[in-house]
């Protein structure tokens, strides 16, 4: 039953069709599906396809672009179940996120910043397209325990460095922790730059953040 539902959840992001993700995205609620299962099993094999399709040139942006917009439509129901699953509701620090100065790639980081708000986090999501300077001003801001840089393409990640030197620049560094991921970092990219940590995913960022505040 839920194979069908998941297969369903595949071919609406495939066919860019936002209505269909949405209700999809619904049903899995009302059938009790976890809406991580949702978004592991279900959605992600077909943006996965999607990306795969365009990198080989069977698709077209446009057609990426329809698919990101149904994800975005099934994961707006999705993600106020995550965080109101979060057990945690003392604020184990601060956290400011983003993506990259140059990067619009923003459902992964959205989906980080999610979890790290139902784990318990008090985030700060600056959007996509972050100048390293925005940054750093709005760590000191708020008194940022951890920033939080994402980055999709191999042409922007470089952009995660800088934001580490803007950090140094202005003294927040060490005590202002850097985490880094997305689709093109690895942890030996985290290593060479000076990172705190790398994740591959929203999950291991959690306890990668979890960590570096000693939680
Ligand atoms: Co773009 N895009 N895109 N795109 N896009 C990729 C990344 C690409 C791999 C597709 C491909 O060619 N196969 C490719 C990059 C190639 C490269 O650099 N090596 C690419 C390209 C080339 C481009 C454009 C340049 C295309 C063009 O214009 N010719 C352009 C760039 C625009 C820009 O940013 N300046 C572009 C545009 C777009 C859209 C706007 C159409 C859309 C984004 C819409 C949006 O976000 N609102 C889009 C999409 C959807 C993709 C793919 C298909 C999917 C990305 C995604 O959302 N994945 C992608 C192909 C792919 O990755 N399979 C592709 C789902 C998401 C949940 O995963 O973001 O990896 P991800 O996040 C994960 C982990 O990485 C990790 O946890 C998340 C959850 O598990 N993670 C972190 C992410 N951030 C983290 C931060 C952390 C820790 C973990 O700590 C802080």
């Amino acid at each position: 039953m839920s194979q069908d539902l998941f297969e369903e959840m595949r071919r609406s992001i495939e066919d860019g069709d936002a209505g269909r993700a949405a209700a999809a995205a619904r049903r899995a609620l009302d059938e009790g599906i976890e809406p991580l299962e949702a978004i592991d099993a279900g959605f992600m094999p077909g943006l996965t396809f999607v990306g795969e399709q365009f990198s080989c040139g069977e698709m077209f942006l446009p057609d990426m672009m329809l698919a990101a917009r149904a994800v975005k439509a099934a994961f707006a129901i999705l993600e106020p179940e995550l965080a109101a699953r979060a057990m945690t509701r003392n604020v184990l620090g601060r956290v400011v996120i983003g993506t990259v100065k140059g990067d619009i790639h923003e459902i992964g980081k959205n989906l980080v910043a999610t979890m790290l708000g139902a784990a318990g986090f008090e985030v700060h999501d600056l959007g996509v397209d972050v100048a390293p300077e925005h940054f750093a001003e709005v760590a000191a801001e708020v008194g940022a325990d951890i920033v939080g840089v994402s980055a999709l393409l191999t042409t922007t990640m470089t952009g995660q460095r800088t934001v580490i030197a803007v950090l140094a620049e202005r003294g927040l560094r060490p005590g202002v922790k850097v985490i880094v991921g997305g689709a093109p970092v690895t942890r030996a990219w985290a290593d060479e730059i000076g990172a705190d940590g790398y994740s591959e995913d929203a999950i291991g960022a959690v306890a990668l953040a979890r960590s570096l505040v000693g939680a």
